[in-house]
């Protein structure tokens, strides 16, 4: 009996990865994996999907790509893009947006190639700015999108592609399901390098303390501001129900377990057996004040909720990035691994991110498929 085609965009990345694999372990479908990175820096490989990688094959902002990998195909999971935590979608805005061609082309492909149904990775970044001043937040329900006044670059991008989606929905038929991550974390993931977001930071950043001896961890921020980390299991699970959903709308799919970020080093701390000096680095991004997921909805719909508990998740989080150091790091880098740096594109920047001849660099360059628009 021939299998479903099923398509993960992003399938080289950390929530790709992961999907590849369950999909796998499912049985019931061909996986094709696709991503821009070269096959020796994905995430996770799986021998047994069909891999399409590297800049030529594997770069879905790239319309021939798309044709190519949605042909035949009856699910996309639509989860590539140009992402990363703070320090990188507060200093790479207009990358963050280009991966709107990625979303773009995906969709006419996958409409082109008579696609069922269409997965889109949204994110808690196009939520209202100003509903998210506080640390006490009241979790953010999926109407909180509106007005409109999302994270800058990132959370525009994911909010216009979502009503992308919804409209080849109303207008072309195509089954399309979104889901706003709350974010995701664990192993397997971005643990260092600028794109990390905080519960991998805060691991790495410990683990460094311990291994240099020098007991002091940087935090960005004052530690005040709040969030929900989802852990990938639950991610995952989530994203399997969702597709097989009737959820037409977005949804949120997020933990509602709220702690602040000094509770975060708190729990790695306690993990790690050690108490650190903090040292609050207030100049650097630290994005909303307080953020949560309001889970009604997902739960009415499902009788279901993310629930691996953060202790949980970052305990297991926490043991993978010690084994990826201890495998990949000398003792003597600790020190540099005690502080998160910032990006721009895949360049490291100095201090505060601003770089006056940005201007005459060529980074634009890092957000466009390679030939693109050529012979033109
Ligand atoms: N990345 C990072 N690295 N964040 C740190 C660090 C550090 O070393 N130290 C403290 N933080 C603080 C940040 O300043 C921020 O206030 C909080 O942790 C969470 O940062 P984050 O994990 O990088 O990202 P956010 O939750 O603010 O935003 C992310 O939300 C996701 C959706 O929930 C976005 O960057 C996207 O990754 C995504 O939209």
């Amino acid at each position: 009996m021939t299998k479903n085609i099923v398509v993960v965009a992003g399938g080289g990345g950390f929530i790709g990865g992961h999907l590849v694999k369950r999909l796998l372990e499912l049985g019931t479908c061909h996986v094709r994996a696709v991503d821009i990175k070269p096959l020796k820096d994905w995430y996770q490989v799986s021998t047994a999907a069909e891999n399409f990688a590297g800049p030529a094959d594997g770069d879905a902002r790239d319309f021939r790509v798309c044709r190519t990998i949605c042909h035949g195909a009856s699910d996309v999971y639509q989860l590539a893009a140009d992402m990363g935590g703070m320090g990188f979608i507060e200093n790479n805005k207009a990358l963050c947006m280009l991966s709107v061609l990625t979303n773009t082309h995906m969709l006419l492909a996958s409409q082109e190639a008579g696609v069922k149904r269409f997965f889109f990775s949204s994110s808690a970044c196009v939520y209202n700015a100003d509903k998210q001043l506080n640390p006490h937040v009241t979790a953010l329900a999926e109407a909180d999108a509106y007005p409109a006044l999302p994270e800058d670059g990132y959370g525009w991008e994911k909010l216009f592609s979502e009503r992308m989606c919804r409209h080849f929905r109303e207008d072309f038929g195509i089954q399309t399901r979104i889901a706003r991550f709350h974010n995701v974390y664990g192993p397997e993931g971005t643990w260092r390098g600028g794109r990390e977001k905080a519960p991998a930071a805060v691991c790495r950043k410990v683990i460094a303390a311990k291994a240099s001896g020098d007991h002091s961890i940087e935090i960005w921020g004052d530690g005040t501001q709040t969030r929900s980390f989802m852990y990938i299991d639950d991610c995952v699970e989530g994203i399997g129900k969702i597709m097989d959903s009737k959820i037409y709308e977005p949804v949120n799919l997020g933990s509602s377990e709220l702690v602040t970020i000094n509770q975060l080093v708190d729990i790695a701390e306690e993990i790690a057996g050690i108490k650190l000096k903090r040292h609050y680095k207030l100049d650097a991004p630290r994005g909303v004040a307080g953020r949560n997921s309001d889970n009604t909805k997902i739960r009415s719909y499902l009788g279901w909720e993310p629930s691996i508990s953060l202790k949980q998740g970052i305990a297991a989080t926490y043991r993978w990035i010690e084994e990826e150091f201890r495998k990949e790091c000398d003792p003597a880098d600790a020190k540099s691994l005690a502080t998160s740096g910032f990006s721009h594109g895949s360049k490291p920047i100095p201090g505060d991110g601003y770089v006056a001849e940005s201007r005459h660099m060529d980074t634009w360059r890092q957000g466009i498929p390679v030939g693109y628009g050529a012979g033109g």
